[in-house]
Order: C-alpha cells, then structure tokens, then sequence
C-alpha cells in the first residue's frame, strides 16, 4: 500500500489551525483582572439604577423592531445609492414608473421611525454603559467597542439623514451622500457583529412568558440578565404594565411619525403632513422646487430669447431654439418628482420624447445613453446620465409644459428632462444639451 504523504500533510495543518483557534478563542474568553473596587462609585456602583422599567425583554423587542427598521432603510439606502451612482453591473429600469418614489419614501420613512425605538432602546440599556466589571475578557471588550461603533454610527445616520430631509446641508462640512452611505456599510457590519453577540440572550429573553406565570427557572435566566439595572424577568415579578406602556408609546410614536410625515409622499395624507419638512403642492405650478433658477444662477440664460438646446452624437449636431421643440411631435406624461430627501409629487409634463431625439441624430433609442447638462455653470446636479432603458421609455420627455402650461422658470424653463423612475436629482432642469452615444 502506497501513502499519500500529502494528504497527511494537509491532516496535520488543519489539526494545527483548530488547536491555534481554540487557543485565540480560549484566549479571547480568558478572564481579565477586575479593575480596584474603590472605582466603583456613582452609576458604577452595585444598584444605581433601580428602574423597573428595564428588562431584558423590552430591550429584544425594541433590538427587534430597530433591526427591521434599519435593514428597510439600509436596502433602500443603498438602492438608492446604486441607481445615482451606477457601478457596471448594476442595471435600473424604468418601470413600473412610481418604484423609486416607493423605495425612496420607505428609506425616509424608517429612518424617521427609528428615532424614538432608538431613543427607548438606548434608554433601556443606558445603565449597561456602567456594566462591572467593565471588561470582563477580551471577546467582552471587542463586543463593546461594536456597540459604541454602533450606537455611534446609528446617531450619525439618523442626525445627517434629518439635516438632508430638511435642507440643511451648511451644516454637514462633508458631502453628505458619501458620509451617509460608507457610515450606513459601518453600522450595518457592527450591527451585525452585534446581533450574532446577543441572539442567545434574545432567544432566552423572548422565551419568557411575559406575564411570569411559570415556576420552572430555565438555565439561560442569568445570560438574559443584562447586568446594573436591567433584570431577567424572573417569574411573578410584577412591572410588565409599565414596559408594556413604554413599548406602546415607542411604538405609537413612530406610527405617528410616519402619519405625520408621509404625507410629503402620500398624497392623501397631505393634510395632516405636521411634521413633514415639505408639502408636495408647495410651489410653481402646485409642485415644490428644489433649487430655484436664481439660486443655479441660471435667470438670465433661461430667458434669453437667443436659448437654443443642442442634440448632439453618432457625428451629428442640431440646434433646436424654443419655437422648434414645440414644432416637434408633443407628448402628455403624468410623472412624479421623486426627490431623495422623501417628497414627491406628480405632474402633468408635455414636451418632446428622448427617443425622438436620439432618431433625430441618427441614434437608435434602444441603445442609447444621453447625457443632459443643464444651463447651470457648476454644481454636482448641474448634468445627469440616463440610462438606455429611461432614454428608451416612451415616458421619458424633455418637458417644455406642466399642467398644462409653460414651465415656470424655477421647474426648469425654458426644458427639462423628466423620466419615469428616477430620482428627483437625476431630472435635469434647464437643458442646454444632450449628449447620445451608442451603449457600449
Ligand atoms: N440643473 C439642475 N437640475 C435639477 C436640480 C439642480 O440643482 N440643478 N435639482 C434636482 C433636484 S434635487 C430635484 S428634487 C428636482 C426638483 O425639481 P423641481 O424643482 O421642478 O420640483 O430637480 C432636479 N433638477
Ligand atoms: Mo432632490
């Protein structure tokens, strides 16, 4: 019989690898000095926080419903990010023409919600910040650090996604859908280091009737305990009335949340949009404006009876002055403005069809990508790429007309592209010129 020294080989490598795993993890497990006693004092000391309101309970099901609220938005969030920044793999169609407004209006929405679940959640661990021994070994610290990573993470989404919603981009010195998007991969990686940390205690704590009317004491009681202040539920304590009138309020506060701010989405929940930063009729033409033509600095060439928009590719130039878009065949869409900051609001656009003008250069509309640049000088949303299925779409129009009239000046006179299922940002006002070339 012949061996095979190879096989043994690999045998005892994979034999080495185990026995040095188990030796990190056995390292990593090992009991750390506690710190000296005489530390323990103020919220460090035994009984500091004597809240019946806290248990282990009230914290899954708050850790639930946030873990469901932040993985919504975080979908949605990085939808959101692909469309406006397409890699190459990574295809958007444009229908059905109301999915953007949809998944972008749901990414606001949970965002919002989550502000008062992560305010009682952070309330109902809050004395754990004062866990003694504060690190018990070093698999404990590790799971700590991914908490503050965490918790931080998650107040600066919520704070900068807030500022963005309500325009207040002076107040952000970073750009702010770069910050929002790497900081949302950052919270979602120790959210999960997290959840795979705590899902033992959440199982136990769950298993609990919450009524404590068994006897049997389970041996998972005291991993459910979460340290100062937050107790096991050990059973026939009394207290549910009160946590369970926490978690309603909690609860109640986000539906109310949402009530009160879809409306800048939700047609119909317009009139009691309190708390919503925008009304979708607010403005010109009953639609609200983002950026005004004085603000783009763009009033004097939008209005310049010389205005010509130029179509160029495939070798070809034409140069269409206002009176020749409207010679061009005339289309009627009802389209909405889906902003990334949660409002939207449809319109009636009429104007000429993308695809029109791709034949008119001689390019063929089902594989096209244009390039529209608005009057604009400068500034990040001054042009846009529409992909081949949007400059396909018999939806997509270079408006000159909204309800019925001219555009006014600040919706983008005397042109502006409007495309079904794209983002409010990537709808063009004020076009000068539209670039075509073949897809590659
Ligand atoms: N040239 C140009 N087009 C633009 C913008 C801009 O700043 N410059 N803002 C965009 C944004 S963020 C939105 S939400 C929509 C809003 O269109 P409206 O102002 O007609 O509602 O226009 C888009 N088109
Ligand atoms: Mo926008």
């Amino acid at each position: 019989m012949v061996r095979d020294p190879d096989a043994r080989m690999t045998r005892t490598t994979t034999e080495h690898v185990i026995t040095r795993a188990r030796r990190v993890l056995r390292w990593l497990n090992e009991p750390l000095p506690p710190p000296p006693q005489r530390l323990r004092r103020g919220p460090l000391r035994p009984g500091a926080f004597p809240s019946p309101l806290r248990s282990a309970r009230l914290t899954a099901v708050l850790g639930i419903a946030l873990g469901v609220a932040f993985g919504v938005c975080f979908v949605t969030g990085v939808l959101s990010h692909l469309i406006q920044q397409p890699p190459g793999w990574f295809r958007w169609p444009s229908r059905p023409s109301g999915l953007y407004r949809f998944t972008q209006g749901l990414h606001v929405a949970t965002g919002l919600a989550t502000f008062p679940l992560l305010g009682a959640k952070l309330w109902s661990v809050f004395p754990r910040l004062f866990a003694w021994p504060p690190v018990r070994h070093a698999a404990h610290g590790a799971e700590r650090l991914a908490v503050a990573a965490l918790v931080s993470a998650a107040l600066f989404q919520l704070v900068t996604g807030l500022l963005n919603i309500t325009g207040r981009y002076a107040l952000m010195p970073f750009y702010f859908p770069a910050a929002h998007y790497w900081v949302a991969w950052l919270a979602m990686g120790a959210l999960l280091i997290h959840i795979g940390a705590r899902l033992p205690t959440v199982r136990t704590a769950l298993r609990r009737p919450p009524h404590g009317c068994a006897t049997v004491s389970r041996p998972g009681a005291v991993a459910a305990s979460g340290g100062p202040g937050i107790r096991a539920e050990t059973p026939g304590e009394t207290g549910d009335g009160p946590r369970r009138r926490l978690l309603i309020a909690a609860g109640a506060a986000a539906a109310v949340i949402t009530v009160t701010t879809a409306g800048q989405t939700v047609r119909p929940l317009a009139g009691i949009s309190l708390l919503a930063p925008r009304r979708p009729d607010d403005g010109p033409q009953g639609l609200p404006v983002n950026r005004t033509a004085a603000a783009a600095g763009v009033r004097d060439a939008a209005l310049d009876p010389g205005y010509r928009l130029t179509v160029t590719g495939f070798g070809r130039e034409v140069s269409l002055s206002l009176a020749d878009l409207t010679g061009l065949r005339q289309h009627t869409v009802r389209l909405p403005i889906a902003c990334v900051e949660g409002w939207s609001a449809t319109g009636t656009w009429s104007g000429v069809r993308l695809r029109d003008l791709a034949v008119l250069v001689g390019g063929d509309p089902g594989a096209c990508v244009a390039v529209v640049e608005s009057l604009q000088a400068a500034g990040r949303n001054r042009s846009s790429v529409v992909a081949p299925p949007h400059v396909a779409d018999r939806l997509t129009l270079v408006a000159l007309r909204l309800g019925g009239e001219a555009l006014a000046l600040d919706h983008g006179f005397p042109a502006r592209l409007i495309a079904p299922n794209r983002p409010g940002v990537m709808q063009t006002k004020w076009l000068t010129r539209i670039t075509l070339r073949e897809t590659r």
